[in-house]
């Protein structure tokens, strides 16, 4: 924790010399200083306890702001409903605030830290007049864990404290770390909307101005106007992907926008998987998954990010830093993902679906009919043909991870787990195989530097618009997007060659001619794990392509699927007149680093055109 910085950046708003004090000292010195800007009614400090979180959602259920689900069917579950304005991450306000524009690279918002501390104490000053603020002390990770890290998120949001509860693992239990003096990032959080004296309250404060800045150097996050998901949770996006991604590069770690899953073949052998997709683009669904194929079973670790560390043993060691999910609402339904609707029987919070009659929730894709009637996520009546969904397109879920009924016993091991294969992925209507395998650790860099997948409703924006998602981390490294790159070149280099993970790209959202998916996904995905683990035990074989290894179809196991051969044919075609105006896209992609562009993936962009010259 670099108090020194804060207190320079702030010491107009205080008068304590809190740059020599450690551990509680410390933080009570900041939260003191936060106050002192914020304005603040009164200050809590949150245990974690089930008494807190009990006494929090009755209040935020008597104030309107949560409705509490019929416990016959959802017992301790609430609906929260946002803002319309405010239902995703906003990725044009959220920054990287670096003293060099260079290091936050260009794939990212920058502005300059004295800059934006002016404008953020213009925000902030009083900002939480009228509310309460609570101090959410937490740990990513496991207490103690070997790759685990602690933060604070000061917030004015119950809803926040609540989410931050079930996201992390938070409470008394982190302060006594932070007594002993382990470091802690400081994260503050506002809705930005002071409330003035016998002023009634809305149920989703929030303000049309919004904030999301993290500061790599100092390691802070500093989050305005926002309730919403990754904009208001600062564990998640913003410190266990911006700010820990920062820090892994000093430090000689990763933290990464992937599920993590344990697969055990029909045999008993366990392989550990972690995956990189773009948000909402089956994450949780492939970290939950049901394998349709007989003797194989998926457990899960984590859906949304891992932090990844080499070993002494050459083996490259991954957590999740997360304790809970928050997940995509709609399309999660009892035939493609029944593990996540029954992890949510109980204690979840759901926000924007909408509440159907009986108390309960639903969303397009839970069930196949919808109910006659519900209201929708803004509020509304609403009936089959209204001409709108029902639940809001990022509609989440946010529950225990504990409460998955496949958690893998090994999900809080405190060193992790060690990662045999990973897979970069993403939405791709054309081009992309099903799956591809890299020849190489520095081609697998490739491939992840090289994603592109079409927008989702889980940012702002338009949606079906291709764009890069390099590593599926666009909108959350927090440095150089090139420097990324080099930094997993560099990790490659430490893992021992016969140990290193083997990389893999898929891709479930291939589309033939009648603008259907070609392949049916969800379960069967199990049928590409399957071939990913057998080239893993050196059991399957591959066939070299301009773009990497394919599947000999005759490896993959398809029993009881109805694909034609020409759906096959489509599943795997590599088409090389497009491949090579990917290639041209990708030149211009790269040109846009300029000389932090690592050597290596230019060789490979290279070696591509020359495959395909010769294809
Ligand atoms: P974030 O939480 O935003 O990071 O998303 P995520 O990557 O965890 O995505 P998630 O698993 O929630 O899936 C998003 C949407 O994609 C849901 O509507 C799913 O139903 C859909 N989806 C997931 N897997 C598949 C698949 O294999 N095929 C198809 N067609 N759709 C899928
Ligand atoms: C994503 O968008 O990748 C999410 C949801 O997982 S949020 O926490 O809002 O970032
Ligand atoms: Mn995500």
């Amino acid at each position: 924790m670099s108090i020194a910085h804060i207190t320079d950046a702030h010491d107009d708003t205080s008068d304590v010399d809190d740059t020599e004090l450690q551990g509680r000292a410390a933080l009570e010195a900041w939260v003191e200083r936060i106050a002192a800007l914020t304005r603040p009614e009164s200050i809590v400090w949150c245990d974690g306890s089930r008494s807190e979180s009990d006494r929090l959602t009755k209040q935020l259920v008597a104030d309107g702001k949560l409705i509490r689900l019929n416990p016959e069917w959802r017992p301790n579950s609430f609906l929260a409903r946002s803002d319309p304005d405010d239902v995703a991450r906003v990725e044009s306000r959220t920054f990287i605030s670096t003293t060099l524009e260079e290091d936050a690279g260009p794939t990212n918002n920058w502005v300059a830290p004295d800059e934006i501390r002016t404008e953020l104490d213009v925000v902030f000053a009083g900002s939480m007049r009228g509310r309460t603020m609570y101090v959410v002390p937490f740990s990513m990770g496991p207490l103690g864990g070997r790759l685990s890290q602690l933060g604070v998120q000061i917030t004015d949001s119950e809803y926040a404290v609540l989410s931050m509860g079930i996201m992390t693992r938070m409470g008394a239990r982190v302060l006594d770390l932070i007594d002993a003096g382990t470091p802690w990032v400081a994260t503050v959080h506002s809705v930005g909307a002071p409330l003035e004296p016998g002023e009634q309250d809305v149920p989703w404060p929030c303000n049309p101005t919004k904030y999301i800045v993290q500061f790599p150097e100092t390691r802070e996050v500093w989050s305005y106007g926002s309730g919403y998901g990754g904009n208001a949770l600062l564990a998640k996006k913003c410190f266990a992907l911006r700010i820990a991604s920062a820090m892994g590069r000093e430090e000689g770690w990763l933290a990464e926008h992937m599920l993590l899953i344990k697969l055990t073949d029909p045999r008993g052998r366990s392989y550990h998987i972690a995956a990189a997709f773009p948000s909402a683009c089956g994450k949780t669904n492939l970290a939950m998954l049901r394998p349709s194929i007989p003797g194989w079973t998926v457990e899960t670790i984590g859906d949304d990010i891992a932090w990844l560390r080499p070993g002494d043993d050459g083996r490259l060691w991954a957590v999740n830093p997360e304790a809970g999910f928050f997940g995509v609402a709609p399309g999660t339904g009892e035939s493609t993902n029944a593990t996540a609707v029954e992890t949510l029987w109980g204690n979840t919070i759901f926000t924007n679906v909408a509440l159907r009659d009986d108390g309960d929730v639903w969303w397009e894709g839970l069930t196949d009919t919808p109910p006659a009637h519900l209201v929708d996520w803004r509020g509304e009546d609403w009936t089959p043909d209204s001409g709108r969904t029902a639940a809001h397109p990022n509609s989440r879920f946010t529950v225990a991870a504990a409460q998955c009924p496949q958690i893998a016993d090994d999900w809080e091991a405190p060193d992790g787990v060690p990662i045999d294969a990973i897979i970069f992925g993403g939405r791709r209507a054309t081009n992309v195989p099903l799956v591809v395998e890299a020849t190489d650790w520095r081609h697998g860099v490739y491939i992840g530097a090289t994603i592109s997948s079409e927008k989702t409703a889980a940012a702002e924006g338009t949606i079906g618009e291709l764009r890069r998602d390099p590593f599926a981390m666009l909108p959350f490294c927090g440095y150089n997007m090139a420097d990324h790159w080099a930094h997993w070149l560099s990790i490659g280099d430490t893992l021992r060659f016969d140990r290193a993970p083997r990389m893999f790209q898929v891709n479930w959202f291939r589309k033939g001619a009648d603008g259907e998916f070609l392949w049916p996904g969800f379960a069967e995905n199990a049928r590409v794990l399957g071939w990913i683990a057998a080239r893993v035990a050196g059991e399957a074989r591959a066939e070299e392509s301009p773009i990497g290894r394919l599947p000999l179809v005759e490896d993959l196991d398809l029993d009881g699927l109805d694909l034609t051969e020409e759906t096959l044919e489509q599943l795997f075609a590599v088409d090389v007149d497009s491949w090579r105006e990917e290639a041209d896209l990708t030149e211009e992609f790269f040109s846009s680093f300029g000389s932090r562009l690592p050597a290596a993936l230019s060789t490979e962009l290279a070696a591509l055109r020359y495959r395909l010259a010769l294809a």
